[in-house]
């Protein structure tokens, strides 16, 4: 197998993680926030990256983003309701913050906003150690709004800090749409901090990965960050138990006919890459591999008062 075919297997893998995932957590968890329709853009960016490298997550794909930095199922599954097997041994929800361990910033403070510094921050440790890794920042839409945007994207220009800052926008910040979060649109304020910013199609994993393999090149080339806007839609709602009864009528299903897990299967057929019958199989494969981690996370113990009381939250920490 070419190395393309070997990569368009492995997106379409984790993006079928993803799916996969939310569908089960998303059946028991009326809390969880479902990436459905934004899959492309999470494996796009999280696929094959370096070990050193660190990711500071969007919460909207911030288990995948761990899973894809190595981190176990079991043990993220078990995050999701505080059992003690999990990355923080049942302290801090594995969805919003992922095993550092991994090279995975999490949301610590559970703000928006403060990942992109912390991102920032990672990259400026990793230009000083001179090991070549870099930082990659991705948030959303909303989250684009807050003033650490701004801080984070100037102190990564003017530092030429190497370090990736991604938008996921799925054009919602809960029911708000995009249209009354921010003025202009996100990509444009690249050039005012002297940085190439890009428009990407977000529901196009390809596009994704080699927009984010450029940035991330030009970023261990030392030049510095780029900013790109991955254009999506998040087809379910906030959370699992929101049924976004705010959106207009027929936006949802116009936006489904873009399912990029569909796009990415019609275009792996049409080269030759996977056929219908290959995807159905990996497909099972996957749901199979979800399903155990979650039985088995199900089954591990909650921490006792020696673990919450007065441990640290990350064991290596
Ligand atoms: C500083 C801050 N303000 C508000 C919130 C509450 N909040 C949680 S999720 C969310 C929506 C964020 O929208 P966006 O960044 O576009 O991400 P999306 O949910 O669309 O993936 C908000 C406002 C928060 N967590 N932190």
């Amino acid at each position: 197998m070419s190395t393309r075919d070997e990569t368009w297997r492995a997106l379409y893998r984790l993006m079928l993680v993803v799916r996969e995932t939310d569908r089960v957590i998303g059946a028991i968890d009326g809390h969880w926030h479902p990436a459905l329709g934004e899959e492309a853009v999470i494996a796009g960016c999280y696929h094959g990256l370096r070990a050193g490298d660190v990711v500071a997550p969007h919460y909207r794909g911030m288990l995948a983003a761990s899973y894809a930095r190595g981190a176990d199922l079991r043990r993220l599954f078990a995050g999701l309701d505080g059992r003690v097997t999990s990355h923080t041994r049942g302290r801090y929800r594995s969805d919003i913050c992922g095993p550092f361990e991994a090279g995975v910033i999490g949301l610590y403070s559970g703000a928006l906003g403060p990942t992109l510094e912390y991102a920032a921050g990672a990259a400026l440790a990793a230009k000083l150690d001179g090991n070549g890794a870099i930082a990659l920042a991705v948030f959303g839409d909303g989250s684009a709004s807050r003033g650490n945007f701004h801080e984070a994207v100037n102190l990564g220009a003017v530092m030429k800090l190497p370090v990736v800052f991604v938008c996921q926008n799925n054009q919602y910040a809960i029911s708000t749409p995009s249209g009354q979060e921010h003025g202009g649109s996100i990509v444009d304020r690249a050039p005012g901090y002297g940085i190439p910013g890009v428009r990407v199609d977000g529901n196009d994993v390809v596009a994704m990965h080699e927009a984010i393999g450029a940035a991330i090149a030009r970023a261990r080339a030392g030049d510095g960050p780029t900013l790109l806007e991955a254009f999506t839609y998040r087809l379910g709602g906030h959370m699992s138990a929101d049924t976004a009864p705010y959106r207009p009528q027929g936006e949802v299903e116009e936006w489904a006919r873009r399912d990029p897990i569909a796009l990415h299967e019609a275009r792996m057929a049409a080269e030759g890459v996977l056929d219908a019958p290959g995807a159905a199989r990996l497909k099972e494969e996957v749901a199979r591999e979800v399903a155990l981690a979650m039985s088995q996370a199900r089954e591990d113990p909650m921490p006792g008062p020696e673990v919450l009381g007065v441990d640290r939250v990350f064991a290596g920490a």
